[in-house]
């Protein structure tokens, strides 16, 4: 999809207010749900101690190419299987000329969190603002893990209501 973009560059650019995100503010995720967990880890074994499932946390960063910044994370869903699906909604926040910035991407990391030994990472994956939409977003991450969630904004704050 990438490639494919890149080769309808002309007419990305032509196009980008209608692609890329509306504008600067707050945006939300809501209805975050993960499908098609990789049954074990990459060397095979099991995600957890005695063919334990993951406890799968998915977490949100931004990534500006020589930073990464990290916004928000979903709470822990202990033992999923193949999926999993959260109520809470997660935002993030996008400054002003970084909506349609190819070079910007969401970056999605989902990890199985272990009380002892740090985490075991699952799959991670990543969207340029430039090809996100508002509305209903799917992208599949590089071991084949699938994220939905319902993308809304942007949501903007007068700064004179901002009180201390
Ligand atoms: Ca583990
Ligand atoms: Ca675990």
């Amino acid at each position: 999809m990438k490639s494919m973009n890149f080769a309808f560059i002309v007419l990305l650019v032509l196009t980008a207010s209608a692609t890329a995100l509306p504008g600067a503010g707050e945006y939300s995720m809501s209805d975050i749900i993960v499908r098609n967990l990789p049954a074990k880890k990459q060397n095979g074994s099991a995600w957890d101690p005695f063919g334990g499932a993951p406890d799968v946390l998915v977490a949100i960063y931004i990534d500006y190419g020589d930073e990464v910044e990290h916004y928000s994370s979903t709470s822990e869903k202990e033992n999923s299987g193949s999926s999993a699906i959260w109520s809470r909604t997660e935002s993030f926040f996008v400054s002003a000329g970084e909506a349609n910035r190819e070079d910007v991407e969401l970056l999605i990391k989902v990890w199985d969190i272990d009380s002892r030994n740090g985490n075991d990472f699952i799959d991670s994956g990543k969207i340029s603002f430039s090809d996100l939409e508002t509305g209903e977003v799917e992208l599949e991450l590089n071991y084949g893990t699938v994220i939905t969630f319902e993308l809304e904004g942007p949501f903007t704050y007068d700064e004179g209501v901002c009180e201390g």
